[in-house]
């Protein structure tokens, strides 16, 4: 059967997440549940599959991707990683490659997150786009509690995303959690909704931005990060190359035809 581009009858047997497809939104939860989801190189593994066959289906527009009501992730599995030793984590770019795929990731991804969003999962959260909680949401980076410290983000983007003082409390701290409450006061989240509707409204949002001209998503996804990366100037610069470049797809003149002939735009993707 397809669904989207994807033809689910070649679609890879996962063992600890479960995919599906909604029209244009793709749909990846994290089911470990007998360990909170903590991520263990294969549930890593099936992410970063499944992120990869989806950010290349023409299909898909848009990615969410969740947990259950009690976890988003409790962190990196510890007792897999708990014997570990510093040359061969070297040698072997320990969790590098976990995480590079996210953010190499061009389409928008957007994280749903119930429960617990600690370490490891916290920082998954915060290399989506877009991150929605419920309302038990809880959100912590506890490494320091382990005798380590956040690896994949937690010092750079929660500092980002929270301010100096609140990300070092939590991250020197390994106690000082947010709740969704707080954690939308702080800007880490952009919305919170009751745990049984977070989903079905993230799949609404996610459905609208894959409904949007794709090229331009795309674009637009791109000129959001460089605010991290880039000078205001060059951040500049780089937005208005990208915006002028908009004006050689068929959505642009789609989009801005439809806005004068008083209609609701029919874009393409291209
Ligand atoms: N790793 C391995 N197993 C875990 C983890 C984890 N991170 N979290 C929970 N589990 C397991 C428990 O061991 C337990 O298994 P079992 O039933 O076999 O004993 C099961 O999940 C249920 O957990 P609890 O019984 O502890 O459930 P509670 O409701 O009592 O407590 C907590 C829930 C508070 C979430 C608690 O489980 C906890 O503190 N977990 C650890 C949280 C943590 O320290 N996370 C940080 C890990 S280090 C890290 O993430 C480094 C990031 C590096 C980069 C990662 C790349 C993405």
């Amino acid at each position: 059967m397809t669904h989207g581009g994807i033809d689910s009858t070649n679609a890879p047997s996962y063992t600890m997440i479960k995919t599906e497809v909604q029209g244009r939104v793709a749909v990846i939860t994290l089911d470990r549940p007998k360990a909170l989801n903590a991520l263990c190189s294969e549930l890593f593994h099936e992410i970063n599959d499944a992120l990869s066959r989806f950010d290349n289906d023409a299909g898909i527009g848009a990615v969410v991707l969740t947990g259950s009501e009690r976890a988003f992730a409790a962190g990196a599995d510890i007792k897999e990683m708990k014997d570990a030793e510093f040359v061969s984590n070297y040698k072997t770019n320990f969790l590098g490659h976990w995480v590079e795929q996210i953010s190499r990731m061009r389409k928008p991804l957007i994280a749903a997150v119930n429960g617990y969003a600690l370490g490891g999962g916290c920082e998954l959260a915060m290399m989506c786009d877009i991150i929605y909680a419920g309302e038990k949401a809880v959100f912590g980076q506890p490494e320091i509690n382990l005798g380590t410290i956040p690896g994949a983000g937690g010092t750079q983007r929660l500092t980002h995303a929270v301010g100096k003082s609140k990300a070092m409390e939590m991250i020197l701290t390994g106690s000082v959690n947010l709740d969704a409450t707080e954690a939308l006061s702080y800007g880490l989240v952009s919305k919170v909704f009751p745990p049984e509707k977070l989903l079905e409204e993230t799949i609404k949002t996610a459905a609208k931005i894959a409904a949007k001209g794709a090229v331009s998503v795309q674009m637009a996804k791109e000129a959001v990060n460089q605010a991290y990366e880039l000078s205001l100037s060059s951040g500049l610069h780089f937005e208005r190359r990208l915006f002028q470049a908009t004006f050689a797809t068929k959505d642009q003149k789609e989009g801005m035809a439809a806005f004068a002939e008083k209609r609701k735009p029919d874009f393409v993707h291209e």
